[in-house]
């Protein structure tokens, strides 16, 4: 092994190594030619690149796996990646040296990188972060394994057709594989379905033991991702499990004639990892998602229980102290009862061991307080589908009720409040995961304060030491080296290139925000950057950006809590202002919106249909020219985000206070340099304590006023005394954004005028247009301008996912970090 390791050694990093083993997997591998195809040049620049990862993901591996080292479990139903080809260069330090080696070959990398489909495996904020997660511990060479779904579909494709989402399968991995995963069948996992649970007492010992009998088997098949640190040596790995039938098709049914049936019982199985689900931020309780939920919990458990009774048998004494699972959201909580069963039922422990080690091994991350996105399951297909694992947490939950009814003695409307299982005969799946693990957090400050004070009070008062914080970040390898690389030039220049490790570095530019030259460099840069965006809007929308107008930017998913409305409404009334001649002191604006809705969420589709009617209408208006322009960019990604965030001068996070847990586009953003209009909402908050009101346009209501309102609320009464919402409203009305389809916007109008409008978007309007109009104002004064972008990217540095991967460790996973040579 020696002498093969000191070969693989020899894998060059150089230029012409890079060159020639391009030349090689392109033509010998995939039998192409230098002229083929974008798509094919991509995929022989991944296996030379992945080659270069090789020796590190092993050597990374057994690190890991050499002594007793601690691990954690990154339990994640999404990890939305985007691409890796650029990204994997970064890590590797050797960007430039494939530049060098495809300009040798007459081609340009960045064709190549462009032509690398997004890995859409998550639906938003959620799924991202998971993957900025993956790259911060690897770059600070924590023992994190991803586990995840291989979805043959991922986030569909979003198209825009006569201004409505029209929605289109992703088959993101082509006709192939993805160049990045390795096959593990090795590993292959058994999961059931279905079946019933039986007891059998040993006549002999007495001792009890049950069987999940007749159930249905499907294989979990492994994908492993490689997830390299920043030039440090690790490689860390993501596990992407994949459904596969356990037999080719039913023989006896086929026999019996029923080719059919066979058939389809091997595509029922193999369905389960066929499309991600794309609801953000509701649960959809389809049989199917439940499915994919176990499938994922019970691999993944499997997986790890397996690999510590290769090491160390069946003794799980020590098993809590050296794996700690992290349950992204509810959706992996499952792994609570699963990680039970198979101690109980196939390791045979006893309950109270068991539990005590599932207790303390599980932890859990809440990502939203919005009560249409808590899991919850009925019973009845818990039966019908996974019948042993309902009976542990019926368990779990009267074990548990004891505890409450000792802790509030006669207290029955907090012991009904509390139970796993809701009134309606539910389990609801946020319960079982604060039950089962000894670390709950939010995710932004203001979020795990809600959670305390609100949705899970009662088990704050049970147990206050398990909650906790840990305000959410993004990776600045991705969001601003890699994506922004007029900024990274220019950073490095300055401060040198730690910050690519330690963002809080980026204070140092403070020093040089009088400093002319440095002011000037930051002011072209994004200059470079608005182009480059608005490039991008003219190829997606034929639209037309002029680079001297203020950006201003909302991309996000499209929900109602998330006030994409009143973004339109300030645009209708810019647009009423220059139809009346209110133009005064005028500041250029060019609006982006983009983002997807849920295919089921009416009212979010037809938000997107507003959107690109006012566009029509203002941006074919002669009267408005340059002063004003709207673009509905379509199907929002995290490639275009790649682009986006680097060319925003202003970043919309409006939603209504109290709503978003934490947002992370905002950090992106606030990271390259733009300003945030915002309200006191998730790590808003937070962001404006780090630069001050100076740099931030705060409006709106905040979290108790909403909750105060709430109670009295009369939108009409908005309209009665302002003039310029009667004149929005006026417009809406007379259906001139809609002449062509009477009365489509009706349900809109209507849910904002409800005094049931749960995201109050009237009573925030006047205080937005007001900040709106201080934004104007200080982009005409350009140096202003340029300082705040320049403060906003310096105080930066606490949103890196390298400082939140470290507060995950520190306090709740523990694990040494390795180093590698
Ligand atoms: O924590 C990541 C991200 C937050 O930044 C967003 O504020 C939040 O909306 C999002 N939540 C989801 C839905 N989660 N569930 N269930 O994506 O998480």
């Amino acid at each position: 092994e020696k002498h093969i390791f000191e070969l693989l050694k020899q894998m060059g990093m150089s230029e012409k190594d890079i060159e020639a083993d391009f030349v090689h997997y392109l033509y010998n591998m995939l039998g192409r030619d230098i002229e083929s195809d974008a798509y094919y040049q991509f995929k022989a620049m991944s296996y030379t690149v992945r080659d270069r990862l090789m020796m590190r993901w092993k050597d990374t591996w057994k690190a890991y796996n050499g002594g007793k080292n601690k691990k954690a479990y990154y339990l994640s139903m999404e990890f939305l990646i985007g691409r890796s080809l650029s990204n994997n260069l970064l890590n590797l330090g050797i960007e430039t040296e494939a530049e060098k080696a495809m300009y040798q070959l007459g081609g340009s990398l960045e064709m190549i990188e462009e032509a690398e489909k997004d890995a859409g495996l998550g639906n938003g904020g959620l799924g991202r972060l998971a993957a900025c997660f993956m790259d911060s511990c690897a770059t600070l060479g924590l023992p994190v394994l991803g586990y995840g779904l291989r979805y043959e579909y991922g986030m569909f494709k979003q198209l825009i057709k006569n201004g409505y989402q029209v929605e289109e399968p992703d088959h993101w991995l082509g006709f192939g594989y993805y160049p990045w995963e390795i096959q593990r069948s090795e590993y292959t996992r058994v999961i059931k379905f279905g079946g019933y649970s039986r007891q059998f007492t040993d006549p002999h010992t007495g001792e009890l033991t049950i069987h999940w009998e007749d159930a249905e088997e499907v294989f979990a098949v492994p994908f492993d991702v490689p997830i390299p640190g920043y030039k440090n040596g690790v490689v860390n790995t993501l596990r992407l499990w994949s459904a596969e039938a356990t037999e080719g098709f039913n023989l006896s049914e086929f026999n019996q004639g029923s080719y059919f049936e066979a058939v389809a019982d091997k595509s029922d199985a193999e369905n389960i990892t066929m499309v991600l689900y794309p609801n953000d931020s509701s649960e959809n309780g389809k049989e199917l998602r439940l499915r994919q939920q176990y499938f994922l919990v019970s691999a993944s458990l499997q997986d790890v229980v397996c690999q510590w009774v290769d090491k160390f048998g069946d003794d799980f004494t020590d098993f809590a102290e050296y794996n700690v699972f992290q349950l992204n959201d509810t959706h992996p909580s499952l792994a609570v009862a699963e990680l039970m069963r198979i101690l109980i039922d196939d390791r045979k422990l006893h309950w109270d061991e068991a539990w005590a080690i599932v207790s303390s091994s599980m932890a859990y991350t809440n990502h939203t307080l919005l009560p249409e996105a808590l899991e919850r399951w009925s019973v009845s297909l818990f039966e019908k589908l996974l019948p042993r694992v309902l009976e542990i947490i019926y368990e779990i939950n009267a074990r548990f009720m004891k505890q409450v009814a000792m802790k509030w003695p006669g207290d029955l409307p907090r012991q009904r409040r509390m139970s796993i299982i809701d009134e309606h005969n539910h389990v609801c799946m946020a319960y079982l995961a604060i039950v089962g693990s000894f670390s709950i957090n939010g995710v932004a400050a203001l979020h795990s304060q809600l959670l305390k004070e609100g949705l899970f009070n009662d088990f704050y008062q049970l147990w206050p030491e398990r909650f906790n914080n840990k305000t959410n970040g993004v990776t600045q390898r991705r969001w601003m080296a890699s994506c922004n690389p007029g900024l990274k030039t220019l950073l490095d220049e300055k401060i040198g290139e730690k910050w690519v490790t330690e963002l809080t570095q980026l204070s140092k530019i403070e020093d040089f925000v009088n400093d002319k030259p440095f002011r000037q460099t930051w002011m072209a840069v994004k200059r470079e950057n608005k182009q480059r965006l608005a490039d991008l809007v003219e190829k997606e929308t034929g639209v037309k950006f002029d680079v001297t107008a203020l950006f201003d930017v909302q991309v996000k998913r499209i929900h109602e809590y998330k006030r994409q409305l009143l973004n339109v409404l300030h645009v209708i009334h810019l647009y009423s202002r220059i139809k009346r001649g209110d133009t005064d002191n005028w500041t250029n604006r060019c609006v982006i919106i983009g983002g997807k809705a849920a295919p089921g969420y009416a009212m979010a589709k037809k938000i997107i249909k507003l959107v690109n009617s006012v566009a029509d209408i203002v941006n074919s208006d002669p009267d408005v020219g340059d002063k004003l322009k709207l673009a509905f960019i379509p199907n929002y990604r995290v490639s275009a985000m790649e682009i986006i965030a680097p060319g925003t001068d202003l970043s919309e996070q409006i939603s209504t206070a109290g709503k978003e847990a934490s947002g992370t586009g905002n950090m992106k953003f606030m990271m390259n340099g733009a300003v945030t209009i915002g309200t006191l909402d998730g790590a808003n908050v937070e962001i404006l304590d780090a630069v001050g009101q100076e740099n931030f346009f705060l409006f709106g209501l905040k979290t108790p006023e909403v909750a105060e309102l709430r109670q009295h609320y009369y939108p009409q009464g908005y309209i009665d005394t302002d003039s310029d919402l009667q004149a929005v409203f006026g417009l809406l009305e007379a259906g001139h954004f809609n002449q062509l389809e009477p009365g489509i916007f009706d349900d809109i109008i209507q849910s904002v005028k409800s005094p049931n409008d749960p995201w109050m978007t009237l009573a925030d309007f006047r205080s937005y247009v007001e900040a709106q109009e201080e934004v104007a104002l200080a982009f005409q004064n350009h140096s202003r301008w340029n300082t705040m972008s320049i403060i906003n990217s310096a105080r930066s540095g606490i949103f890196s996912t390298d400082r939140t991967m470290r507060e995950y460790n520190d306090d709740i996973w523990k694990l040494k970090p390795v180093k590698m040579p």
